[in-house]
């Protein structure tokens, strides 16, 4: 007998649009529409294991409250309106402000969505919009990643590939937890285990990444330079350095020996309160390995001296001569699936695509001859500058493509009032976030699953995307909103600049522009072994190790970058006692999504402030009670956490709660110098019983 009317099942292979691991997953697709996911089984990242994210985190694409059309406010509410409509609101808009002056339009893009679309945003501002302020939220993850490293080695990238890690002797995780925030990268931290490789965790907190560790060493938020100047420090009064590596493929090497002199083992446990013979412990460990690698992320990057945290790290790979080789190196993990695309786009102030720099007349001549335009060598405001701008009155029209500062920039209370200032506040979104909500149009948006595409994850691997289903009612592609715009705002925008037919034509465009992805051939791509930047030629290999020679610096060599400790900027005193610091949990990310995964959201239904039992002791303060914490900037109610899993005097609320929102406690203003980074990690916080 057949079976009549069987509904066909379809499987359409994709990249998780959440973490920077880049998991191969597939949707599964029935009657037109996604139903679920299956495992990619020999996707080389993750072999056919996904974590919570990568299983249940596609719930949230057919959900109803998808934003299906477009959105004007009128009188402080939303009212349904066509696409010309609020197309020619927003373009009127744009043309007003840019005839007064272009650098008063800014722009954020989103690192969620692809190389593709965010390509085109950042050129829609330059070239419609005759302005560089354009941006993303790395600036507040890893811009100091992108700084730091750049300035030590010449490119701001992880130095090998996810797998390089199983190859390691001893590997050392400082202010990453991988296992709840990049769970099949920390797969391959537990076969690198299972392969002999020692794994050392160095956070205020005893993470689940530091369970799987052969040792934890607990320290002090904000004292991270300290504690690597303690390191490098012993290494040298210990005959411990790389002497030819340091000779023949770095420069800057005395001052290094200079100022970290200054760093004695005991001095730098007072300021870390790390406990000395376990730091002597793990920094023997790491010096005498023969393949020793640094995995860091957000408890290096989100501080005021997040950029001199970053450059401590090179440092100490330089002094060992721990790079240019598998199972060394260092490793920042990049956080959103395609932040690093979004910086490799040219989603940056000083950045064209490929990182090809404003502020160079050649470059910048390059692409006006290429573009049609007349920009300017002026870099242009970060994401942080632009929210002050608007602040302040500077900036008139922020156009958000897909992100959500209310609830992810620093201090809330100053977001809100930035916004409210604008003349205008555009969104395009796949729901009505707390941004959202605060704005003037909201245009809406196909998302994951309803597009082509590409993705680069954390290790620089470009991998395809494709559509396995329409996007929902009136939402449209983000770069076919931005060539409506463009249409609409006229000749000068260079509407010309916007036709594309398909995402492959926009790819092409961006390997024509981008050296580093000049050899990225579509057919190439689309191969499951897929390619890693620098791929300069068709023939080039595009494999992920760097270094191997030399270094992306002009002379070749790697620069030595030694930092005196700062600390916080907002140090704890009688009235604020606390020092709070913020992270994320397994089953959420950021929010927008995953509080809409019916699955995941049933794991952890809302927020908490973990703290330390005798912290909570001497407050009087149980397990589970509803507390009321906060900073100079404001106040939340949150339930307590007691456990004994975190420092004392450090407590930590995971970031993903808009009901308990840790950002309406950080600080916005205290800045990283270098890269203008906010210290989401450390602020001072009081806890109180509530009345
Ligand atoms: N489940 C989940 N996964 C995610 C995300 C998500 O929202 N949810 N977001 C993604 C994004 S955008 C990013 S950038 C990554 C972030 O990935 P991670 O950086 O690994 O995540 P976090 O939890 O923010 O912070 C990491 C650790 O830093 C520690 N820490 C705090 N202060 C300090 C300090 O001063 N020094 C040191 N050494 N450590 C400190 C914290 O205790 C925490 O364990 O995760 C990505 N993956
Ligand atoms: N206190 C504190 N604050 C933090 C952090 C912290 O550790 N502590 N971490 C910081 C870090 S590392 C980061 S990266 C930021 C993240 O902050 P945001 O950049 O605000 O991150 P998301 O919430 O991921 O925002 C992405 C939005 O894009 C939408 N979206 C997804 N795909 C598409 C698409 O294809 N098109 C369009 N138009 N929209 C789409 C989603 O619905 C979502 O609302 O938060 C930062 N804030
Ligand atoms: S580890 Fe990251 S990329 Fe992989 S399934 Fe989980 S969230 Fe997705
Ligand atoms: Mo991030």
């Amino acid at each position: 007998m057949v079976a009549k009317n069987v509904p066909k099942i379809e499987y359409v292979p994709t990249i998780c649009p959440y973490c920077g691991t880049g998991c191969g997953l597939n949707f599964v697709v029935k009657d037109g529409k996604i139903i679920g996911v299956e495992p990619w089984k020999r996707h080389p990242v993750n072999e056919g294991k996904v974590c919570p994210k990568g299983n249940f985190g596609y719930e949230f694409i057919n959900r109803e409250d998808r934003l299906t059309t477009p959105l004007i406010k009128e009188n402080g509410e939303f009212r349904e309106a066509s696409w010309d409509e609020a197309l020619n609101l927003v373009a009127n808009k744009l043309n007003e402000v840019k005839a007064e002056d272009p650098n008063k339009l800014g722009f954020y893009a989103c690192a969620r969505s692809p190389n593709e679309n965010i390509y085109v945003t950042q050129k829609f501002a330059r070239v419609a919009c005759g302005t560089h302020n354009v941006d993303h939220c790395a600036r507040i993850c890893h811009g100091p990643t992108v700084a730091g490293l750049a300035t030590c080695f010449g490119s701001g990238a992880m130095t090998n590939g996810f797998d390089s890690i199983m190859q390691a002797d001893v590997i050392f995780v400082i202010g990453a937890n991988s296992m709840e925030a990049h769970p099949l990268f920390g797969r391959k931290l537990i076969k690198a285990k299972q392969n002999g490789a020692k794994i050392i965790v160095a956070d205020p907190r005893y993470t689940p990444t530091a369970k799987i560790a052969d040792k934890y060493l607990e320290f002090k938020t904000g004292t991270d330079v300290a504690l690597m100047n303690g390191m490098m420090k012993y290494i040298i009064d210990n005959d411990l350095q790389n002497t030819e590596f340091i000779k023949d493929r770095t420069e800057n090497f005395e001052e290094l020996k200079e100022i970290v002199s200054k760093y004695d083992m005991d001095k730098v446990c007072e300021i870390t309160e790390a406990d000395k013979d376990s730091l002597i412990e793990i920094t023997e460990a790491y010096a005498k390995a023969d393949k020793a690698a640094i995995v860091y992320s957000l408890g290096i990057t989100e501080h005021s001296h997040g950029a001199d945290n970053v450059m401590c790290t090179a440092d100490l790979a330089m002094l060992t001569g721990n790079l240019g080789k598998e199972g060394a190196g260092v490793n920042p993990l990049r956080g959103q699936n395609n932040v690093q695309g979004a910086c490799d786009m040219g989603a940056l102030p000083t950045d064209y695509v490929g990182y090809r720099k404003v502020a160079d007349q050649e470059t910048t001549d390059w692409f006006n001859n290429y573009y049609g335009t007349n920009l300017s060598t002026k870099p242009g405001l970060t994401l942080v500058e632009m929210m002050n701008a608007a602040h302040s009155g500077d900036l008139k029209v922020l156009y958000i493509h897909g992100e959500d500062p209310v609830l992810s920039d620093a201090d809330i209370t100053h977001t809100k009032e930035a916004l409210a200032n604008l003349d205008m506040l555009v969104v395009q979104e796949l729901f009505m976030t707390d941004t959202a909500a605060e704005a003037d149009v909201v245009f809406p948006a196909a998302g994951w699953g309803e597009q082509e595409g590409t993705f680069t994850s954390g290790e620089r691997r470009v991998q395809c995307l494709h559509k396995a289903q329409d996007p929902p009612g009136d939402a449209m592609l983000d770069w076919k909103i931005m060539e409506q715009l463009a249409i609409r705002m006229g000749e000068d925008a260079h509407p010309e600049q916007f036709h594309y037919e398909t995402s492959e034509d926009i790819f092409n465009e961006i390997r024509e522009c981008a050296p580093i992805m000049a050899g990225m051939d579509r057919k190439r791509l689309d191969s499951p072994e897929a390619l890693h930047w620098p791929c300069l030629s068709e023939d080039d290999p595009c494999q992920p190790l760097m270094y191997t020679e030399k270094f992306s610096r002009p002379n070749g060599k790697a620069i030595f970058m030694p930092q005196e400790h700062r600390g916080p900027v907002e140090v704890t005193d009688n009235e604020y006692p606390l020092l709070l610091t913020t992270t994320r949990v397994l089953f959420h990310y950021h929010a927008a999504m995953t509080r809409r995964c019916k699955t995941l959201d049933n794991e952890v239904k809302t927020g908490y402030i973990e703290m330390n039992s005798e912290d909570a002791k001497e407050l009087g303060i149980l397990d589970k009670e509803i507390v009321k914490a906060s900073s100079r900037r404001g106040s939340i109610e949150i339930a307590a956490r007691v456990t004994d899993n975190i420092k004392r005097g450090i407590v930590n609320i995971p970031m993903h709660f808009t009901e308990c929102a840790a950002n309406m406690l950080t600080n916005s203003n205290s800045f990283d110098p270098k890269c203008k980074m906010v210290e989401l990690k450390a602020c001072a916080i009081k806890v109180e019983k509530m009345e």
